[in-house]
């Protein structure tokens, strides 16, 4: 049956390759030359659909909706036909791993398969982008009939400290997602067959099948990796729930242990840095503030993105394409819709680098400008690969480039660059509020990179019913975050579609893996530049030698397994915790005296 099925598939391949009517067996040159062609044809279609993408997203329309999803369709077809295909070709005997492994890259090249018929393409891809445009467009209307996107909603949400105020927002921008969910059950319906079609249980599974080893390896592994980070977790939920006690009073704190979702500075509690001051009560102010820097130099949008490629090109890179200057988006536009979450393009898969952001002026936003800028610099180094290994080594990698970057933006490195009068004292005060700072976003935000697709793993695989959704997904908030809903949730409630990442479709467990990854490539960059000293004080600014051994890891796209890729880099083949642990060492230490006559943990 198989063999049939096989023969089927390869059979129009024979025709083309060898010019003969008849179907023979299939050698190992046969399937190169299917995988080049494959190549040949998704690159091709791919530039259409990702100049169709980018209009879409720079110009929300009716319009501009139709021909976006017009060209996703005719990319989902072939990306399907090529991935089935690819699937059927692993039946050929004596293949070389080699070969193998580009038709697993084939095989993973969808992120959300369709089933082969016309009419459930069609509808997959409508429902992918009314969900991008139904969260894009988003906006909360209070009773006064004030209107609010959602950038305007999350700054508020940063500087607020009137619990009102914060659960108003953070219940009106759940407002946005309740006609997502039919959409999104009808769609996680059609997205398993076509995953199934591919030889996989559902959706999930696919997903969790493109780390170079079997999915449920991968699943095993993350959950091995939060186990090992979790004791930092704990110590820092547990002191900031006792000091935002502190600051709004008992009232607002849940007797469970838990924190409400809408005190942490956050939309979503997914990173803490905005808080800062609540969570150091005053006493231990950060060494600098990196915000009102960006104020006080009247720094704009422009001058932010000039900083971070400044640091890129510090390492001995190229400078950014004149066309990047004069195409991406930088600042929100007032006249029109957009989708304002950051992103990172090269729209002609060669050196037509772009970025697309609605940048704010403040600290965590630099940050994201270098996060962003690591994926051009990514894209543009293994863009002479073949098309199947133009991607980061496991998606992870993406993510974590631009952030190991930023973890050089150090008090000694904004001296270097003019923007710090002089560094500020080597003090224990300073090194905690400086690890702080930092905890606040890379610590907290750990469980939530996990259980974002944790839920969708239990959504995939059929274990949830719709009307279950959000009631699993506050589970895992609890459960994994400490944090629960400030108020009982309505039925009609989709909270999970008020993250982009749900609605756009973007896997998530890519981010859990860039916050450890980004650490290791870190240390390997200090060692790279030579510097002695604790982790957490290293910039590499300035180090073409880190530079050059960062490169060589982005130039190997993902031609190698990944675990490869890494050991060629850092030694280490695998996923190494310690050195995110041993860069907040010190604040571990200091939490966990804090912490010591406190009631710690939370009922889950
Ligand atoms: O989505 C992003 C980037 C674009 S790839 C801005 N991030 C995740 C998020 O915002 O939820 C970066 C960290 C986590
Ligand atoms: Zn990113």
């Amino acid at each position: 049956m198989l063999i049939n099925r096989y023969r089927r598939a390869i059979a129009p391949l024979l025709i083309g390759a060898a010019g003969v009517a008849q179907a023979a067996p299939a050698t190992e040159q046969d399937v190169r030359t299917f995988i080049d062609r494959a190549g040949e044809r998704s690159a091709e279609l791919a530039v259409e659909n990702t100049r169709a993408e980018w209009v879409f997203q720079n110009f929300i329309t009716h319009d501009t909706q139709a021909m976006a999803v017009a060209s996703k369709k005719a990319l989902t077809v072939l990306g399907g036909e090529q991935a089935r295909q690819a699937r059927d070709h692993m039946a050929v005997q004596g293949l070389s791993d080699k070969t193998r492994r580009d038709l697993e890259l084939i095989r993973h090249d969808v992120s959300v398969p369709s089933p082969a018929d016309d009419a459930s393409t069609a509808e997959l891809v409508e429902i992918g982008a009314e969900l991008k445009s139904i969260y894009s467009t988003g906006k909360y209307c209070n009773a006064a009939g004030e209107c609010s996107v959602l950038r305007d909603m999350e700054l508020r949400m940063a500087n607020s400290r009137d619990a009102d105020e914060l659960l108003e927002l953070w219940q009106g921008w759940r407002e946005v997602s309740p006609p997502m969910r039919k959409r999104y059950a009808r769609q996680v319906e059609l997205a398993n067959r076509g995953a199934q079609d591919l030889g996989y249980r559902d959706l999930g599974d696919y997903w969790r099948s493109r780390y170079d080893m079997s999915g449920d390896a991968f699943a095993a592994d993350m959950e091995r990796y939060w186990q090992e980070v979790k004791p930092l977790y704990e110590s820092l939920q547990c002191h900031v729930r006792h000091r935002l006690e502190d600051f709004y009073g008992d009232e607002v704190m849940p007797d469970d242990g838990t924190i409400p979702a809408h005190l942490l500075g956050n939309m979503w509690a997914q990173g803490w840095g905005n808080i800062e001051d609540v969570v150091m009560g005053g006493a231990w102010e950060a060494p600098y503030d990196l915000t009102a820097i960006l104020e006080q130099r009247d720094m704009d949008a422009l001058d932010i993105v000039k900083m971070a490629e400044s640091y890129f090109t510090s390492l001995g890179l190229e400078p950014l394409p004149e066309t990047f200057w004069e195409r991406s988006l930088f600042t929100r536009p007032e006249d029109r819709d957009v989708v304002c979450h950051a992103s990172a393009w090269n729209v002609d898969a060669v050196d037509d680098l772009r970025i697309k952001m609605c940048i704010q002026r403040t600290g965590e936003e630099v940050r994201v400008v270098h996060h962003e800028l690591g994926h051009n610099y990514y894209q543009r180094a293994y863009n002479d690969l073949p098309y199947f290994y133009r991607g980061s080594a496991n998606p992870g990698f993406h993510e974590a480039v631009g952030d190991a970057i930023a973890l050089s933006v150090t008090p000694s490195y904004l001296v270097n660059i003019g923007l710090l009068e002089q560094e500020p004292a080597t003090s224990e005060e300073n090194t905690i509020a400086q690890l702080m700072q930092l905890a606040l976003d890379k610590v907290a935000f750990l469980p939530f990179g996990y259980i974002m697709d944790k839920w969708r793993w239990q959504v995939f695989s059929g274990e949830l019913s719709e009307a279950e959704y959000n009631d699993a997904w506050w589970q895992l908030r609890r459960e994994y975050q400490g944090i629960s809903s400030p108020v009982a949730r309505d039925d009609d409630a989709f909270d999970p579609g008020a993250k982009y990442h749900i609605p756009a479709n973007v896997s998530y467990s890519r981010y859990f893996l860039a916050h450890l990854l980004q650490f290791q490539f870190h240390r390997e960059m200090c060692e790279q530049a030579g510097f002695k000293g604790p982790l957490y004080a290293c910039s590499a600014y300035g180090s073409e030698q880190a530079g050059k051994a960062l490169n060589a890891m982005l130039s190997a796209g993902k031609s190698l397994p990944w675990q490869q890729t890494l050991e060629n880099f850092t030694g280490s083949d695998d996923v190494d915790v310690s050195a995110m642990m041993d860069y907040f060492a010190p604040l571990k230490a200091w939490l966990d005296e804090q912490n010591r006559d406190r009631q710690c943990g939370w009922q889950s």
